[in-house]
C-alpha cells in the first residue's frame, strides 16, 4: 500500500516533535481531576495522554460516551483545554466542522493565523458502529487538519456494556450473555476499524492503532498525525475494568497482554507506508514470541465462561491474522497460494518481513 505523499497539504510546525522516552514526556497535565470514570479507566488515561502529547493549543470535541458523561459531571470538569460535546455518531462531522470554522476565521483575520490541534474523540459504538460513515467522509477532506480518536472499550459502556462491532468474539455483555441453552451468544469477530480507515483512505495521511499501556508509543502517534496534518484517525484499545470484568489495578497489564497476544498489533500507516511498533513490531520481526491468548482471555470475567475449544477457536482467529494476512493483524487480504505474480512478491519470504521491511 504505497501512495502518493504530495496532495495532502502539511500542517507541521515542528512543534510537537517525536517524544524519546517517558524523560521527554511533558509535565503541562491538560487533563486533570474533575472527572467520574471508574478506578483503572483506561479511557480516561487516553485522553490524559492525548492533551499530553497535543499540549494547550487544542480543541477537544467529544462524543456522547463514558468520555463525555463521566467527564462533565455537574459544575465540574476534568479538561483544561476548550472542550466541546457532540452527538453520539457526530466525531467526524465535528472534527471536520470545526477545522473548516477556524479555517475560514483565519482566512478572514477574525482570530489569529495559528496552529490549533482539532481532536474529537469518539467510542467504539459512537465511531466503529453510528459514527463510521462521517468518520470516513472526513478522512477525505484532505484540506482540513483534524485527529478523529476513537478510544475503544469493546462495549457501549456508559449505557450498561451493551456488545458493538468491537466486542471480542464471545464476550458477555448484557446483550450477549451467557446461558445454559447457548455458550456464545456473541459469535462475530471483532470489525477491522483502523485497517479499514487505513486501506479506504488513501488521502488521509496517517492512521493508527495505539494503546495507553504504551504511553510514549501512543503519544508519538497522536503527535504524528497532528503535524502530518490533514484529517487522521488513530484507535486505541482501552481495558475496561467495568466491562471486562477485572480488577482495576491490571488495567495496564491487560494492554500490555492484548499487544504481546497478537489480539492488539501496534502499527501506524504514514502515508501509505504500514510500519508496526512495539512489541507487533518485535513479534513480526521475530525477536518476541506471541503468547497464547489464553493469558489474556482467561483474566477477564467477560471470557469466564469460555470452554478450550472457545479459547483454541479464538487463537487460530488470531494466528490466521498473523500468517495469512497481506500485512499481520493489519489488512486482511491474502494472496492465492499460487499467484505470486499479484503483487510481485516472492512467497519464499515471510510476509512480516514484507510489512516491516
Ligand atoms: C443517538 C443516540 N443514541 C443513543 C444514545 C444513548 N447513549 C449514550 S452513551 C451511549 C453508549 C456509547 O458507546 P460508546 O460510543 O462505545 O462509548 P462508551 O460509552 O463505551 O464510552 C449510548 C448508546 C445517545 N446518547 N444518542
Ligand atoms: S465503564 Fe469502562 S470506559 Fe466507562 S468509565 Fe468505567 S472503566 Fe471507563
Ligand atoms: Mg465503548
Amino acid at each position: 500500500m504505497k501512495m502518493a505523499v504530495d496532495t495532502a497539504i502539511g500542517h507541521g510546525t515542528g512543534t510537537l516533535p517525536q517524544i524519546k522516552g517517558v524523560k521527554e514526556v511533558p509535565y503541562d497535565e491538560l487533563f486533570v481531576s474533575g472527572h467520574r470514570t471508574c478506578q483503572g479507566c483506561e479511557s480516561a488515561l487516553v485522553m490524559r495522554h492525548m492533551v499530553k502529547a497535543s499540549g494547550p493549543r487544542t480543541i477537544v470535541l467529544g462524543s456522547t460516551g463514558c468520555m463525555y458523561v463521566a467527564n462533565t459531571t455537574y459544575y465540574t470538569t476534568p479538561w483544561v483545554v476548550p472542550w466541546m460535546h457532540t452527538q453520539l455518531g457526530a466525531a467526524g462531522s465535528a472534527a471536520l466542522g470545526t477545522a473548516a470554522g477556524l479555517k475560514v476565521l483565519m482566512r478572514k483575520g477574525k482570530i489569529k493565523d495559528e496552529k490549533i490541534n482539532v481532536i474529537a474523540f469518539c467510542g467504539d459504538g459512537g465511531g466503529a458502529d453510528m459514527g463510521i460513515g462521517a468518520i470516513s467522509a472526513t478522512l477525505t477532506h484532505k484540506e482540513y487538519n483534524c485527529l478523529v480518536l476513537l478510544y475503544d472499550n469493546e462495549s457501549y459502556a456508559n449505557t450498561d456494556i451493551q456488545l458493538s462491532s468491537q466486542t471480542p468474539y464471545g464476550a458477555v455483555t448484557t446483550f450477549s450473555p451467557t446461558g445454559s441453552k447457548r455458550r456464545l451468544m456473541h459469535t462475530r469477530w471483532k470489525k477491522n476499524m483502523p485497517g479499514m480507515m487505513a486501506a479506504g483512505h488513501p488521502e488521509s495521511r496517517y492512521v493508527a492503532a495505539g494503546c495507553a499501556a504504551y504511553a510514549v508509543d501512543l503519544m508519538n502517534k497522536i503527535r504524528r498525525a497532528l503535524e502530518l496534518g490533514g484529517p487522521t484517525f488513530v484507535h486505541t484499545l482501552d481495558p475496561c475494568p467495568k466491562g471486562w470484568d477485572y480488577h482495576p489495578q491490571y488495567s495496564q497489564e491487560l494492554g500490555h497482554l492484548a499487544v504481546e497476544c497478537g489480539i492488539w498489533p501496534l502499527y501506524e500507516v504514514v502515508d501509505g507506508v504500514v510500519n508496526l511498533t512495539g512489541p507487533t513490531r518485535q513479534i513480526a520481526e521475530g525477536r518476541k514470541k506471541r503468547k497464547h491468548v489464553s493469558e489474556y482471555l482467561k483474566r477477564q470475567g467477560r471470557f469466564a465462561h469460555f470452554v478450550d475449544e472457545d479459547i483454541e477457536h479464538f487463537q487460530a482467529e488470531v494466528d490466521k491474522t498473523w500468517e495469512e494476512w497481506l500485512i499481520p493483524g493489519v489488512i486482511p487480504f491474502t494472496i492465492p497460494q499460487k499467484d505470486t505474480r499479484i503483487l510481485n512478491i516472492d512467497k519464499k519470504k515471510p510476509l512480516h518481513a514484507e510489512a516491516t521491511a
